[in-house]
């Protein structure tokens, strides 16, 4: 069954109060979006976009804090100014504005986004990256620390100023660290002007669902327990535009016991209202943050991804699904569903949340009577067909839909799909690596030696982890050596038994045709990762589940044969795509936005430890320039005439391969200026040259593992 989804060109009523237009003028209403007035019925008279400004104040903060009150004792008490509940347990949090999820941007097509962001974290620098938005004019506004920004320093404040020039369901999120999962994000809807044709008859803001797992700490804590020790790293929880049960509520709810009987008491949680017989465009967009992808679903409501037939949805970390729900059932309440699988199903923490669907006029706060008292209850009712579902490709036998079945309604650029060969063409593989990485293994803790759960793989792209450099490749590439990037193809060490980080670097022509073929390897774990890129949209072309696990050359070989066909009409247009384990997914692009352009799992835990690529389109003399007073940032390591000596312990150059004995400190003298290299395979002293770190030139010291064993390799 072939379906249709409109992706980018749905069409958009706005029912709510219509404001005067004023043209150029900057408004920030951020704790009232719906009151912003850029939130209008939108024209498709350019004259008429509008310049949006918006302050956010980025600061750490408590679930339940003292401006909660009596919450959720006292059930209003939680709707008050700067308490956010989330899920009645109490934690810290980062977040903007003192909201969760931050304040949302409701624009039109066309006009241009201010947003004034105040960093008021302690001691911690900050970017916002705009989820979708490909910034063709404006690169440098894209968010990423170390490729296209310098982060904003604590106490620092910077103006991001772009133009919104499609339509969509997007969302902001910082890009610096575990922000994003501590509470940072919000949604980012830019409409059009109305349709008359609109399949659904209300597009409201009330409507957009931002859904997410849910730690029960910050995410800094738990990541270093899982990377330092045995800690795990499964969400204990969901959250529903930052309100749900906390986990195991119904514990001790008897049989017969209701919510209403029972009298405990819980944060309000999240409410959907309809009016019978009208139907609505419900947005949902996943900030996920571990693995855990969300199964969607509505009792006795079917669900229509835009213009298409009744679906279940499974739901990946930074993907968006739009969909309408009719109101054709009797008047009342009913539960909305949201199943967490992989590290959030019943083999791990049984992890669901449940909002509300209430009829008018049933009032507020109503609930249904029945409880959703485990898991297993919060699963579809039936499964009818399921949409993007799990470790599924095309072929499958059962009642699936993948993404690379689905047809866009768009039909520009027919040479991405209809091209025989693309201009460039990346194999890019992955697992989780039994590998002794320097950020949590290394030589004195490899992983072959520490006991089971300890043992701890690494998610890698081709077997390299990518490290963000401390200078923004697009502001200062004058900053930048080629010596610092390298990808596959530049490696001179063989990564599958070492470990390889560096600047992962990609580059194509800008204009070309970029076709990426994703392998997920699939031997460790059967997990999904959700892939993004920065800067471009795709179109999904290929997928297929070939076993449990695969290799590259096996899809390479297949490939030759023949027996990998492209779809060459409408594929979906997507920037977040998952593999299948065992796999390969492949997507096609036009490079047509000169620039540097991230491309990352869209897991925090493994987008930090380098699941991810800079992707340059064009020579840089090909790509615009930021503003002179562009913010400018770097490294300090100035070349000295006399060099110090350093007397150092427990350094890298320590390894079990020398003798040395890794329980005891050893000792390593350093001449040279870059000391602070690891140097994992020398254990000698190096030479001193005045000119080793200049020559470098490097940005970040971490970077340069692998330049560092190029070297020495050269060197010996
Ligand atoms: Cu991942």
């Amino acid at each position: 069954m072939r379906v249709t989804i409109q992706w980018t060109v749905a069409a958009v009523l706005s029912i709510v109060s219509i404001f005067p237009i004023i043209q150029s003028t900057i408004q920030s209403y951020a704790d009232f979006p719906e009151r912003h007035p850029c939130y209008r019925e939108c024209s498709s008279d350019p004259l008429k976009s509008m310049t949006c400004g918006y302050n956010f104040t980025l600061e750490y903060f408590w679930v339940l804090s003292k401006a909660c009150y009596e919450c959720p004792n006292i059930t209003s008490d939680c709707s008050r100014f700067d308490c956010i509940p989330a899920d009645g347990v109490k934690r810290a949090i980062a977040v903007v504005n003192r909201m969760m999820p931050g304040p949302a941007i409701r624009v039109c097509q066309g006009d241009t986004v201010v947003v004034d962001v105040k960093n008021n974290l302690y001691g911690e620098g900050t970017a916002i990256h705009w989820h979708g938005i490909h910034q063709k004019k404006t690169p440098w506004m894209d968010g990423v620390p170390g490729t296209t920004q310098c982060p904003i320093p604590a106490g620092g404040i910077f103006r991001y100023e772009f133009e919104v020039p499609l339509g969509g369901s997007y969302f902001w999120h910082s890009h610096a660290g575990f922000q994003r999962g501590d509470g940072i994000f919000g949604s980012l809807v830019v409409r059009q002007p109305k349709k008359n044709n609109s399949l659904y008859d209300f597009d409201l803001p009330e409507h957009e669902l931002l859904i997410w797992d849910w730690l029960a700490d910050l995410s800094l804590p738990v990541f270093l327990s899982h990377h330092h020790a045995d800690g795990d790293n499964k969400p204990r929880g969901v959250l529903i535009n930052g309100r749900g049960f906390p986990p195991g509520f119904f514990k001790d709810f008897g049989d017969h016991e209701t919510i209403k009987t029972k009298g405990k008491p819980y944060v309000p949680l999240y409410e959907v209202r309809v009016d019978q017989g009208s139907s609505y465009r419900v947005r949902l967009i996943s900030n996920g943050v571990l693995n855990c992808p969300l199964a969607v679903s509505i009792e006795n409501h079917t669900m229509t991804v835009i213009s298409s037939d009744g679906f279940d949805i499974v739901v990946y970390a930074g993907e968006r699904w739009d969909i309408v729900i009719r109101a054709d059932q009797p008047i009342g309440t009913y539960w909305i569903k949201f199943q967490g699988l992989m590290d959030c199903d019943d083999r791990f923490t049984s992890a669901y949340q449940l909002a509300v669907l209430n009829y008018n006029p049933v009032p507020i706060g109503t609930v249904p009577s029945h409880n959703i008292r485990n898991w297993h209850e919060a699963a579809p009712e039936k499964y009818g067909l399921q949409l993007n579902p799990l470790n599924t490709a095309p072929g499958v036998e059962g009642q699936y839909i993948t993404a690379a079945e689905l047809n866009s309604a768009q039909d520009d650029d027919p040479e991405i799909l209809t091209k025989e060969k693309a201009d460039h063409q990346f194999y890019l593989s992955y697992d989780f690596n039994p590998i002794d990485n320097l950020r949590f293994h290394g030589p004195h803790i490899p992983i072959r030696t520490v006991r089971k759960g300890f043992k701890l793989y690494t998610p890698q792209l081709n077997y390299i982890s990518h490290v963000m450099p401390a200078v923004p490749i697009l502001t200062q590439p004058e900053s930048m050596s080629e010596m610092q990037f390298c990808n596959d193809k530049s490696m001179k060490v063989n990564c599958t038994a070492e470990y390889c980080e560096c600047v992962h670097l990609l580059k194509v022509e800008l204009n070309s045709i970029v076709e990426f073929v994703m392998v997920d390897r699939g031997y460790t774990f059967d997990a999904n990762h959700p892939f993004h890129l920065h800067g471009h949209a795709f179109r999904v072309v290929a997928m297929e589940r070939l076993n449990k696990s695969t290799e590259p050359h096996f899809i390479k070989n297949r490939d030759e044969a023949g027996l990998i066909p492209r779809q060459t009409l409408k594929a979906v247009i997507k920037d977040t795509v998952t593999v299948p384990d065992g796999g390969y997914t492949i997507f096609r692009f036009r490079a047509d936005n000169p620039g540097f352009w991230f491309y990352h799992c869209h897991i925090t835990f493994h987008v930090e430890v380098g699941m991810g690529l800079i992707l340059q389109v064009g020579n840089v003399s090909e790509m615009l320039s930021a503003p002179k007073d562009f913010p400018k940032c770097g490294n300090y390591l100035p070349e000295v005439s006399n060099p110090p000596v350093y007397y150092q312990e427990n350094t890298h150059s320590i390894s079990l391969e020398n003798g040395s004995n890794p329980h005891h400190p050893s000792y390593d003298i350093m001449t040279t200026t870059d000391s602070s290299l690891p140097s994992k395979h020398s254990s000698k002293p190096k030479p001193s040259k005045g000119k080793s770190s200049a020559s470098f030139n490097l940005p970040n010291f971490l970077a340069l593992v692998i330049i560092m064993v190029n070297f020495i390799t050269f060197m010996t």
